[in-house]
């Protein structure tokens, strides 16, 4: 089954949108194979967002990722690096369409409450980023049967 890496960032948990977000996506399907509340550091920043480091707003990108802490998650389920992308939403949360993460509770770019892997590459390269393999977890939900 395949895995992304979501993350809510600061604003999303300074504005105690962690469990509203969670339940989101468990109500969806996926399953959480992997979650934790953590600061993340400047050098972790400019990894996760090395491809954005020519971009004018990186300094603010990698301010803003570590300002306060952030809750990654490891998710599981059919086709979820695309299918997560779609249930947060459009990059800048102004154009996200309503009932997306980002269209529900953002209104700019740079606060855009929730990352999620844009690839089977980056999902990879960001989960082996943020979480330690004994983090991932592998077990069966019982009402997977009936998602599936
Ligand atoms: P994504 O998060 O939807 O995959 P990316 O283009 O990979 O979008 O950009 C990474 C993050 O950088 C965005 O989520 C957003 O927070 C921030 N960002 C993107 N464009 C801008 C900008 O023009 N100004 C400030 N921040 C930006």
């Amino acid at each position: 089954m395949e895995k992304t890496f979501l993350m809510i960032k600061p604003d999303g948990v300074q504005r105690n949108l962690v469990g509203t977000i969670v339940e989101r996506l468990e109500n969806k399907g996926f399953k959480l194979a992997g979650a934790k509340l953590m600061q993340v550091s400047e050098d972790l920043a400019k990894t996760h967002y090395q491809e954005h480091q020519d971009k004018p707003f990186f300094g603010e990108l990698v301010d803003f990722i570590t300002s306060g802490p952030v809750f990654a998650m490891v998710l599981e389920g059919e086709n979820v690096i695309e299918t997560a992308r779609l249930v947060v939403g459009s990059t800048n949360p102004q154009q996200a369409a309503p009932g997306t993460i980002r269209g529900d509770f953002g209104l700019t770019v740079g606060k855009n409450i929730i990352h999620g892997s844009d690839s089977t590459e980056s999902a990879e390269r960001e989960i082996s980023l943020f979480f330690d393999d004994s983090e991932v977890l592998d077990y069966s939900l019982s009402n997977s049967a009936w998602i599936y």
